[in-house]
């Protein structure tokens, strides 16, 4: 590995624990994030805007292909692009329900309890609407090829996920298919693709969840150590 004055800097800030530390703040993490719950009933109540931008900036620091940092969040707190959206999404849900899902897949969702209506698209305060780029780069302006963009977008998606579960935020990833509509809601370019929309919002208060989404794999499923 080449590294040089010019190019590299010495890693900052870097917190070294004891291994008893390490294991007890991985372990209180684990048990945090496993009280994640996808939600599907949202209260109205609002959620000020400087939370949703420290959660995109929790996702901004993500790893990406050459660091281009392929993805764009359009975060619609506006009460009339929520209602285009719905609208829209729930269109092509229309579809996937009467049909285009196929019965395998109908019957994988059936415990899920889902359907075409999708009500907490306008009660939730935020669709993130997030956006994978194909070109742009490090710097404002550039046109390069980008790398690795589902990976990145990816997994920028899970930061933004446990950064609005730290924050006491209710989530819900929701994938309308196709969602190419949300390029013209959002003003986005068509060399964007839709990637996934995240609802984000504090849960009803009567929100149900699904005991299918309770069962989680063991780590013994989950993992083999070599
Ligand atoms: N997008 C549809 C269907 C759906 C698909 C999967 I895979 C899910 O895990 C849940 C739902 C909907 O939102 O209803």
């Amino acid at each position: 590995m080449k590294t040089s004055a010019d190019t590299h800097v010495p890693l900052p800030r870097w917190q070294a624990l004891p291994d008893t530390d390490m294991l007890a703040r991985a372990s209180a993490f684990a048990d945090h994030l496993s009280t994640r719950r996808s939600v599907r009933q949202f209260s109205d109540k609002p959620v000020p805007r400087d939370i949703i931008e420290a959660c995109v900036r929790a996702a901004g620091t993500s790893p990406s292909g050459a660091n281009h940092q392929p993805w764009h969040f359009a975060c619609v707190g506006s009460a009339e692009k929520k209602r285009e959206i719905r609208l829209a999404a729930e269109a092509e849900e229309r579809e996937f329900y009467a049909g285009r899902a196929g019965e395998e897949w109908l019957d994988a969702l059936a415990p899920i309890g889902t359907d075409a209506d999708k009500p907490y698209m306008e009660t939730a305060p935020w669709l993130i609407c997030i956006f994978a780029q194909r070109r742009g780069g490090v710097r404002e302006g550039e046109d390069r090829k980008n790398y690795y963009i589902h990976e990145s977008v990816g997994i920028a998606t899970g930061l933004l996920i446990a950064a609005c579960h730290e924050a006491g935020l209710a989530t819900l990833v929701h994938t309308p298919n196709p969602m190419k509509f949300l390029n013209r809601i959002c003003n986005r370019p068509e060399t964007e693709k839709p990637f996934l929309i995240l609802v984000a919002g504090h849960p009803a208060d009567d929100a149900m969840v699904p005991r299918h989404a309770l069962i989680k794999k063991p780590l013994e499923e989950i993992a083999g150590f070599l």
